[in-house]
Order: C-alpha cells, then structure tokens, then sequence
C-alpha cells in the first residue's frame, strides 16, 4: 500500500500543485516563490521523511501572505489524503527540538479533528522579508485540513530565524512518528474504531 497523495488548489490569489510521500526519505523539490518558506519546507520534509513537492504561484506582489497560508491548506489535504484510514499507524507524536537557543515542543495526534494550538510567541517580526507571523497560519491551515490535533509551544528563544526553524522541525519531527506505521497495531489505533 502506498501512501502518497497529490493535491493541487488554484483561487484568484494563488496557484499550487503539490504531491507528498509518507513514506519517503525526506526528498524535496520546492519553489514557493519565497526564499525563507522554501527553507522551512525543505526543513519539514527533511525531518518528517515526508517526500515532498511544491510548486506555488502566489500574489507575492502583495504579500506572502496567501501563498503560505494556502500552502498549509494544501499540504494539509495531501497529508489526510495519504493517511487514507489510518490502519496501523502510532497516531501520537510529540518531540522537543533546539536550535541553538531556541527550544520548540511539538505534540501530534492524528486524531481525524484538525486543531492548531499555538503558543510561540514571535509577535509581527520579519525573517528577511518573511513576516514572522505566518508561521501560524500555515500550520493553522495545515492542521485543520490534515485533521491531525497540533501542539507546537516554544520553551525559549530569542531568534526569530531560530524559533521559527525549529518550529517546522518540531512539527515535522513530530509528525513522522505519528504517522509511521507500528507493526504492533492492528487496525485504526482508536477504541472507536475510526479516526
Ligand atoms: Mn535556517
């Protein structure tokens, strides 16, 4: 069974195409039309092992503001799609990751009701022309359309390229256990029997 999905969504403010593997390497082709965003995707892939491509046309030309948020939108629908019934997966994942002086947690639960909880205080900075904030928004989408319960709280850091890096490796680190497969599960990890 091959868990691998292709979604693509095009509105009057942005243009995506976008294919994942979950049971990938980590190998990325990405181009967002935003250098910092390309880096935090490379980093997501890299570290969730989820193969990823993206290619975004977004209205750059106002601001990145679109092209991020529907990036998670999009991600989000590929991931739930690959997840398909979720047989035999861990579902929960949590991890704590530093990058330097900055410290992130992340907790994942795929637990079919998509919900960012989000305490990373970085207030409205700028990463080069990256406005720090949409770090929310992107795994707001990504969360809510992937269906997966999301944690992300940094503990300290005072960088913002830092706190937001290892944000995106908290996530995707925490995301890759949740959605290995566990050879000691059998059927959907739930007492439901669905998720
Ligand atoms: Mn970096």
């Amino acid at each position: 069974m091959t868990r691998t999905a292709k979604a693509v969504r095009a509105t009057a403010e942005t243009d995506i195409g976008l294919s994942v593997d979950l049971d990938g390497t980590g190998a990325y082709d990405i181009e967002t039309g935003v250098g910092f965003f390309d880096h935090m995707l490379a980093a997501f892939s890299r570290h969730s092992l989820v193969d990823l491509t993206v290619r975004v046309k977004g209205d750059t030309e106002v601001d990145d503001h679109h092209t991020v948020e529907d990036t998670g939108i999009v991600l989000g629908q590929a991931l739930r799609e690959a997840l398909g019934d979720k047989r035999g997966i861990r579902r929960f994942g949590s991890v704590m990751v530093p990058l330097d002086e900055a410290l992130v947690m992340a907790a994942v639960d795929v637990s079919g009701r998509g919900e960012l909880f989000w305490d990373v205080p970085i207030g409205p900075a700028k990463v080069g022309t990256f406005d720090t904030e949409l770090g929310r928004e992107f795994f707001c989408g990504l969360a809510r359309e992937a269906g997966v319960t999301l944690h992300l709280r940094l503990a300290c850091g005072e960088n913002a390229h830092h706190i937001l890096e290892a944000t995106f490796k908290a996530a995707a680190r925490a995301l890759r256990e949740a959605v290995e497969a566990d050879p000691r599960v059998e059927g959907v990890p739930s007492t439901k029997g669905s998720l």
